[in-house]
């Protein structure tokens, strides 16, 4: 995906209302505000977000198709863990998003659960098409919890080319159970055709952006200093606005290219 792709310029909405714990329907004032000043956004902590499940449901494709628009219908198994790192757009902010990908394959377990810690989003896929990877999620995220204090939980059906809308309907009540069983948002996506796959990555990476913003916000002593010593958004602030991209060993970075009136017009209506 471009760098372009990466903008997040309205709320992102859930997969399903029912299917989330994740209630919030808007912007959280205080995080429209911090956008809106500028308020020292460059001291904001990267984010972490892990991929884990079963070997073979599709971690390594579904990240893939999000950060090049590729997939590949050969199976490539991860050895250990990889990761990349992408820079979002979110309200006119710079947000830098670590992704890391794990292999799901056993022998590679003493490698994957060393980088479990410090994760702000875990993602637990599912291939839909194999309700036993289903059953297979608790474990892996009890794996993944322990000494995490993660703040949000997906649960991605992946493979959603090979069901018909019937058999997905069918499997819904078990997801949901598991949904709040796993107290998490699930998502239903495709890396072989893409479907859903942007929303799940905006929502996942908007989500991560507003607790790291409020966690920065509650810290601050002085909410007040926070907000008013930060330089307001203006041209050379949004010039800043690189697209890192981290893939492996490769490194590309574009200007992401977005002008002030694009970003004060986004952020006006949420003026606090
Ligand atoms: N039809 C279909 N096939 C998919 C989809 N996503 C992945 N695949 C295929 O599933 C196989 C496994 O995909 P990977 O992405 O390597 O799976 P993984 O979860 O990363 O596996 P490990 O690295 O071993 O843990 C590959 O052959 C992919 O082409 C999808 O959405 N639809
Ligand atoms: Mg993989």
């Amino acid at each position: 995906m471009s760098a372009a792709a990466r903008q997040i310029n309205t709320f992102r909405k859930p997969f399903n209302h029912l299917m989330t714990p994740n209630k919030v329907n808007e912007i959280n004032p205080d995080v429209a505000r911090f956008c809106r000043l500028g308020s020292d956004y460059d001291s904001l902590n990267n984010g972490k977000m892990i991929f884990i499940g079963e070997s073979g449901v599709g971690k390594s494709s579904l990240i893939k198709r999000f950060h090049r628009n590729k997939f590949n219908s050969e199976s490539q198994e991860t050895c250990g863990v990889d990761f990349v790192t992408l820079t979002f757009n979110i309200f006119g902010v710079p947000f830098c998003l670590e992704i890391w990908d794990t292999a799901g394959q056993e022998r590679f377990k003493w490698i994957t659960t060393s980088y479990y810690r410090g994760t702000n989003v875990i993602v637990v896929v599912f291939d839909l098409s194999e309700l036993s990877t289903l059953h297979e999620c608790k474990k892996w995220l009890d794996e993944a919890s322990y000494q995490n204090n993660h703040n949000f939980v997906f649960l991605v059906g992946n493979k959603l080319d090979k069901m018909s809308d019937q058999t997905f309907l069918g499997m819904k009540e078990t997801i949901s159970e598991t949904c709040k069983d796993l107290n998490a948002e699930f998502w239903a996506v495709s890396s072989k055709t893409g479907k859903q796959v942007s929303n799940l990555f905006l929502r996942m990476a908007y989500l991560t952006f507003e607790k790291i913003v409020l966690g920065k916000l509650d810290c601050a002593n002085d909410k007040s200093e926070l907000f008013s010593s930060g330089s307001r958004i203006n041209s050379s602030g949004i010039s800043k606005f690189l697209s890192i991209m981290f893939y492996s060993s490769d490194c590309v970075s574009k200007n992401l290219g977005l002008s002030y009136s694009d970003a004060s017009t986004n952020l006006k209506k949420y003026s606090a």
